[in-house]
């Protein structure tokens, strides 16, 4: 039921039933729109904070998007029901709220497009939906075709959600001077101080098309009457009642009549969205609606500014599948993180950071900005916020307001990444002030505190204390007595301060040698304390006791310690194929490799809120993909080629298994569900949750590792980790300016590799001398060695 269209970057879904969580989104600098295939919708507005313009019709509530999001026959959406006026019969589109059986169906999911084809009552729909370049504007058009040979009476009409916004004042109304439905409200708040930024808020919500409709509702109860919402009275009724919400839930319903001759076609613009005022929506309409060209004019225009243009990377290996997501939704899926920042005003540091290393293949003064953003919001004694406040009225919310201790471990990663790419070492000697003082130093200078601030978090067997919390933000109740020790944060800083010593030797070569000189004294107290016999323990607790060892029956084994231990450079050969070995065992499902197993199933005081995660779910169980491709990350660094590209494939919702993950192939969600017994049915099962650190690594996978071709400082450095069975494959790489069209190919000779660039041998494994603005080509000859042959003594 599900086909992808590599060269039109679409996606596509013959069934309604099959995957009724498959969803798309479209997003500009402002907005967030996620529409799935029954047409609920999930739009969040940021002004500065995420608000929704559509909401269901229960108790307004704030939080943040919730993994596995349940639809229900009330959940917004936008509809369009469509009345046969002779036989009376209706159905909808895109399949809510009606619910018609056999119906053609086609979704498709495009960059910057969601559309629908339905054909019901000889009648054939297409539904398309687009939104504004900057604005919380969706632009829907709708095309019936009439496919009888009898002229068709019909009645149109869209009937989106905006449900419940607020118990202190919401109404909605027909405005008639602007043929719009309006519904205004006012945010909720109580303490004065909050008047002033709700006040400033856009609380204007509007549905109009670029005609007079006949008759309308802005009121949910009345619309649907004694019928419910699968069959409103409003709809089956002769007109609609007009009639206005007064602090009852709104909704914006119009009705549109029609008479199509045989074979004739029907177009019915529908603009919806949120402005300021009622001067700003007549502003929007006329933009729109300026003359007969402008609505497609402005469409157009809202197709291209989500492309993303020169990706980084594009790939051709011949798996159509891969090389689609590699360079067209992996790029779109950064680039909402990049513009976006995950919906909200104070991003977790180690999101926001993290995210960085992705976008620096995107953009580098966005990179640049934000890291020197991130140091002014240190503190003089090293440490970094829990979150990052983007604005002056931003501040620490929900987790942001539990301190974790890895944060600094991030900024290093964060900033060698970046060098690699942009080469801009004169960042390092960059002042910048910190959050508490006047005093500024240089970046290098804010790096160094930050280390020495991981490093007063040693206890004295060298081991990173865990707090309430380190990367795993639910692992809170290891530490709190201030004793109990992570495994993870004590590797992640081992291997933070390695990459720091290589950044500050030239600025502090003493500090350098000290900095690599502990991280080999924390690594020997992780093999000492934190290595179980077989595989590495997550943690030790308040009590002393090791957690993520064989001997639990629960949480035995959890993957990040064992792939940082690989990063960190803890581990010897044999430590190395044990722990591999331990992951594939325990970890591996079919939809990728679980982050802990076995998944909690009671509470454990000494581990914390994670074991109260439904089993399977998020940090408990779930295949994370952010803990997934540190994994793959680590497999590259241990030239492990061929598993890494396995787990990346594993990572993808592909054609041949999108039912079992209940998601197509347009974005890798945070997790899939883990193996767990009696509940094998939900394996693979996508969080639909498009907001992930996973695919900043992804990419960084997929460009420094898979393709090696990663940034150095005297030009790219060329060191490719393609499967053994790849035969020839190209790609094009964007790199400081420059475009180079690379081929590869593979055979088996027992030689080095050979780079040639336009014709000429290049010595080394460095490309050198890439002028910005010029175009390359450059041949990548790989040779996998060929075993001995094996002599058999007579
Ligand atoms: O949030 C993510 C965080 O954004 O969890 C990761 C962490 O590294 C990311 O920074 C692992 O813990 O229960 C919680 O408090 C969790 O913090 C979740 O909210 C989790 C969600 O999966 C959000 O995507």
């Amino acid at each position: 039921c599900y086909h992808i269209d590599s060269d039109m970057h679409q996606l596509h879904l013959t069934s309604p039933t099959r995957i009724p969580g498959a969803s798309g989104y479209l997003y500009n600098p402002s907005t967030m729109l996620q529409v799935n295939c029954r047409g609920f919708a999930n739009a969040i507005v940021m002004q500065p904070e995420p608000s929704s313009y559509s909401s269901s019709p229960v108790l307004e509530a704030t939080t943040f998007i919730q993994p596995e999001k349940q639809h229900f026959a009330h959940h917004p959406g936008r509809f369009f029901y469509i009345k046969d006026e002779t036989s009376n019969e209706i159905f909808s589109l895109p399949y809510e709220p009606v619910r018609q059986k056999n119906v053609e169906f086609k979704f498709t999911v495009g960059v910057d497009c969601i559309e629908w084809q339905v054909q019901y009552m000889q009648l054939n729909c297409h539904l398309k939906v687009t939104l504004d370049s900057e604005l919380a504007v969706e632009v829907w058009q709708l095309n019936i075709e009439n496919l009888s040979d009898k002229e068709r009476k019909l009645s149109v009409y869209p009937a989106f959600s905006i449900g419940y916004h607020s118990w202190m004042n919401q109404s909605a109304h027909f405005d008639a001077d602007l043929d719009a439905i309006i519904a205004t409200s006012i945010r909720p708040y109580q303490k004065l101080a909050d008047y002033d930024k709700v006040k400033a808020l856009a609380n204007t919500c509007f549905m109009f098309s670029d005609r007079q409709p006949q008759s309308w509702s802005a009121n949910l109860s009345e619309f649907e009457g004694e019928g419910g919402i699968h069959n409103p009275d409003g709809v089956t009724s002769e007109h609609l009642g007009c009639e206005q919400a007064q602090y009852e839930t709104p909704i914006a319903v119009q009705q549109h009549q029609v008479n199509l001759g045989p074979k004739q076609q029907y177009q019915l613009p529908v603009l919806f969205g949120l402005a300021k005022d009622k001067a700003q929506v007549k502003d929007i309409k006329q933009f729109y609606f300026a003359d007969d060209s402008s609505l497609e004019k402005l469409v157009s225009v809202n197709c291209r500014s989500a492309r993303i243009k020169n990706a980084p990377i594009q790939i051709s290996t011949g798996d159509s599948e891969f090389d689609e997501f590699v360079s067209t939704w992996l790029p779109k899926q950064m680039d909402y993180h990049r513009q976006l920042q995950r919906l909200t005003t104070d991003p977790q540091t180690r999101n926001f950071l993290q995210d960085l290393i992705g976008v620096g293949f995107l953009d580098q003064k966005t990179v640049r900005d934000r890291i020197l953003l991130a140091l002014s919001q240190q503190t003089r004694n090293g440490a970094l916020p829990d979150g990052i406040l983007l604005n002056e009225s931003a501040e620490l919310k929900y987790i942001n307001q539990v301190p974790h201790q890895d944060i600094n471990v991030w900024l290093p990663i964060t900033l060698q990444a970046y060098l690699d790419e942009h080469n801009d070492y004169a960042i390092l000697e960059h002042k910048v002030p910190f959050a508490d003082g006047e005093e500024s130093v240089t970046v290098a200078q804010h790096l160094q505190r930050a280390m020495e601030y991981l490093i007063s978090n040693l206890d004295q067997r060298k081991l990173s204390l865990i707090g309430l919390g380190d990367w795993c933000d639910p692992l809170n109740m290891a530490g709190p007595e201030g004793k109990g020790i992570s495994t993870w944060l004590s590797l992640a800083t081992s291997w933070a301060l390695q990459i720091t010593a290589k950044l500050i030797e030239d600025f502090d070569p003493e500090k350098a040698h000290q900095f690599a000189a502990l991280s080999v004294t924390i690594n020997e107290a992780v093999n000492q304390h934190c290595w179980d016999g077989q595989w590495y323990s997550r943690g030790i607790t308040d009590a002393g006791k090791p957690f993520g060892v064989s001997e639990d029956e629960e949480g035995k084994i959890f993957l990040n310690p064992q792939s940082w231990a690989w990063l960190a450079g803890a581990v010897d050969d044999n430590q190395f194929r044990d722990s591999l070995a331990a992951i594939e065992g325990h970890l591996l499902t079919p939809f990728g490799t679980m982050m802990l197993a076995p998944a909690y199933t009671h509470m454990r005081e000494d581990v914390g809120r994670l074991t109260q995660k439904f089993p399977g779910c998020a940090e408990n169980g779930s295949v994370y993909n952010h803990a997934s491709i540190f994994y793959i990350y680590g497999l590259y660094q241990q030239n492990q080629g061929d598993l890494a590209f396995s787990g990346l494939k594993q990572m993808l919702s592909l054609s041949h298994d999108n039912e079992s993950r209940q998601q197509l192939g347009n974005f890798i969600p945070n997790y899939y569900r883990g193996k767990v017994d009696n509940l094998e049915a939900y394996a693979g099962r996508s969080s639909q949750l498009i907001n992930t650190g996973t695919i900043a690594w992804y990419y960084r996978c997929i460009i420094e590792e898979l393709f090696g071709l990663k940034g150095h400082k005297e030009g790219l450095l060329v060191s490719p980790k393609i499967p053994t069975d790849w035969k020839s494959v190209s790609v094009i790489r964007r790199f400081r300016g420059a475009t180079i069209r690379i081929d590869y190919t593979q055979e088996p000779a027992n030689k080095p590799m050979q780079l040639i660039l336009d014709g000429k041998v290049v010595e080394g494994n460095i490309v050198k001398g890439l002028q910005q603005d010029t175009e390359y080509q450059l041949q990548v000859k790989l040779y996998l060695p060929v075993p001995e042959p094996v002599v058999k003594m007579p």
